[in-house]
C-alpha cells in the first residue's frame, strides 16, 4: 500500500479540539473577543507562572512584538544584529525607522558572535538584538558584556526561544525585553501571537499601552501606541496548547536526539553546536558540506513528497533591499547549506528512517 501523505517540515501541536471548544464556549458566553480578556490575562499568568517570569505582555504575532520592544525602549539610529534570521527580525528593526547593522556568527552555535560585535559599535548604535537561534541560547554574557560596556540597550530575539533557558532560569528573563513567537509553527502556538517579556515593570506598563493604541488602564492616552492586542480566541488555544507544553517538548527532544544519533556517523553532515539542558529542540537543522549536496537531498526527500525547509536562506544581509550591504561569510556559507528536517508532534519513528536512510543514501 502506498502512503502518499506528504510529510511537511512541521505541524501545529495542537490540544485535542473538545478542550479548546469547552475554552471556546466561555468565550461565546461572555462575548468579550478582545481587549485585554480574561483568557489573555490568565494566559499572561500562567506562562509567567511556567517559566519564572514577572512581566510578560501577551500581542498579536512576534514580529509585533519586536517592533513593541524597539518602541518601548525608544531606540533610534543603529542596531546590531545577525545576519542569520527570519526577515521579521529585520522588517520590525526597519518598520520601528532604525538601521540594522550586520554582525557575524559564531560558525558552530549559529548565534550572533559577541567577538565581532564591538568593531561594529558607532556613535549611532544604540542596542543590540541577537536572535537565539533554532531555540538555541545565544552568548549572553558575551553580549551583555559589551552592552553594559558601551552602555547598549539588549533585545532577544525569541521567537524560538519559548522553553529554552540559561545558566538555570528562563532564557526569556535576559536582556531589556525579549520578544516571543506563538505562531503556528512554533512549540507552543496560540496560531498567530508572541509576547513581550520585560526586565521591570516600567517597560511592562509600557508595553501594555503601546499593546494598546498608547492607551493606560485608566484611559488616558500616554505612550505613542498601536494595535498588538492578543484576542480570546488565541489566547484560548494558548491556554489548551500549554497545558501539553511539556509533552510536546521531551517528544521534541526525544525526536532530535534520534535524528542525531542516526545522522552522526554522515561525514557530509555537521550540526548546531547545542547545550542539551539549555535548547528547547524547536527545530532539527543539518549543515552539509556543501549546497550541491543539500540540493540533492532535499529533490531526492521532495520526489517522496517530504518538505524539509531551508531555514534560514538567503543570510538576510545579501538581501538587495537591504541597504549598505555588509558580507558576513560565515551566515552566507550557512545559509546555503543548512536544511531543517521535519519535526513535530505527530512525526513518526517510521517517517524519521526514512527521511534518514534517504539523507543517509
Ligand atoms: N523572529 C524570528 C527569528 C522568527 O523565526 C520569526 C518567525 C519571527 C521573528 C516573527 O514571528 P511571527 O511574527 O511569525 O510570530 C514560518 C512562520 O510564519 C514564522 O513565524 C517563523 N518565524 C518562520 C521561521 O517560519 P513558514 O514560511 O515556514 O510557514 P509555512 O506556511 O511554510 O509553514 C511551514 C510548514 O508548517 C508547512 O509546510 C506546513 C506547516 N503548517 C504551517 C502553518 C502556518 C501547518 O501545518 N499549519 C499551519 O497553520 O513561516
Amino acid at each position: 500500500m502506498r502512503n502518499n501523505k506528504p510529510i511537511f517540515v512541521t505541524k501545529p501541536s495542537l490540544a485535542p479540539l473538545k478542550e479548546y471548544t469547552k475554552i471556546l464556549k466561555e468565550v461565546w458566553r461572555r462575548g468579550v473577543l478582545t481587549h485585554n480578556g480574561p483568557l489573555v490575562q490568565s494566559l499572561e499568568e500562567k506562562i509567567c507562572r511556567k517559566f519564572g517570569l514577572n512581566y510578560f505582555v501577551a500581542v498579536s504575532n512576534g514580529t509585533i512584538a519586536l517592533q513593541m520592544a524597539i518602541k518601548a525602549l525608544k531606540l533610534k539610529g543603529e542596531i546590531i544584529t545577525t545576519p542569520f534570521t527570519w526577515i521579521a527580525t529585520i522588517s520590525a528593526i526597519k518598520w520601528q525607522g532604525c538601521q540594522p547593522v550586520f554582525c557575524d556568527i559564531d560558525r558552530h552555535t549559529l548565534n550572533i558572535d559577541p567577538a565581532k560585535i564591538e568593531s561594529l559599535i558607532t556613535p549611532l548604535t544604540t542596542a543590540i538584538l541577537p536572535v537565539h537561534v533554532f531555540g538555541n541560547p545565544c552568548d549572553i554574557e558575551g553580549v551583555e558584556a559589551v552592552a553594559k560596556k558601551h552602555k547598549l540597550k539588549v533585545i532577544y530575539d525569541a521567537a524560538h526561544a519559548v522553553g529554552s533557558t540559561y545558566k538555570g532560569k528562563s532564557i526569556l528573563k535576559y536582556g531589556d525585553i525579549s520578544a516571543i513567537s506563538f505562531h503556528a509553527t512554533k512549540l507552543m502556538n496560540t496560531a498567530e501571537g508572541g509576547g513581550c517579556v520585560a526586565k521591570n515593570r516600567k517597560l511592562y506598563e509600557k508595553l501594555k499601552c503601546i499593546r494598546f493604541f498608547g492607551y493606560n488602564d485608566q484611559k488616558n492616552m500616554v505612550e505613542e501606541g498601536f494595535n498588538g492586542k492578543m484576542t480570546e480566541v488565541h489566547a484560548g488555544l494558548g491556554l489548551a496548547n500549554l497545558r501539553y507544553y511539556n509533552k510536546v517538548l521531551s517528544d521534541r527532544k526525544h525526536k532530535c536526539l534520534y535524528y542525531r544519533q542516526k545522522l552522526s556517523s554522515l561525514k557530509f553532515i555537521s550540526f548546531q553546536e547545542c547545550k542539551t539542558n539549555e535548547t528547547n529542540y524547536s527545530y532539527f537543522p543539518v549543515i552539509f558540506d556543501s549546497e550541491k549536496r543539500l540540493i540533492a537531498v532535499k529533490k531526492k526527500l521532495n520526489a517522496k513528497r517530504i518538505f524539509p525547509r531551508r531555514y534560514f536562506f538567503p543570510s538576510v544581509n545579501t538581501y538587495t533591499k537591504n541597504d549598505n550591504y555588509r558580507p558576513a561569510p560565515i551566515s552566507e556559507s550557512i545559509s546555503k547549506r543548512i536544511l531543517c528536517l521535519p519535526l513535530y508532534w505527530e512525526l513518526k519513528v517510521d517517517e524519521m528512517k526514512k527521511i534518514i536512510k534517504l539523507i543517509s543514501k
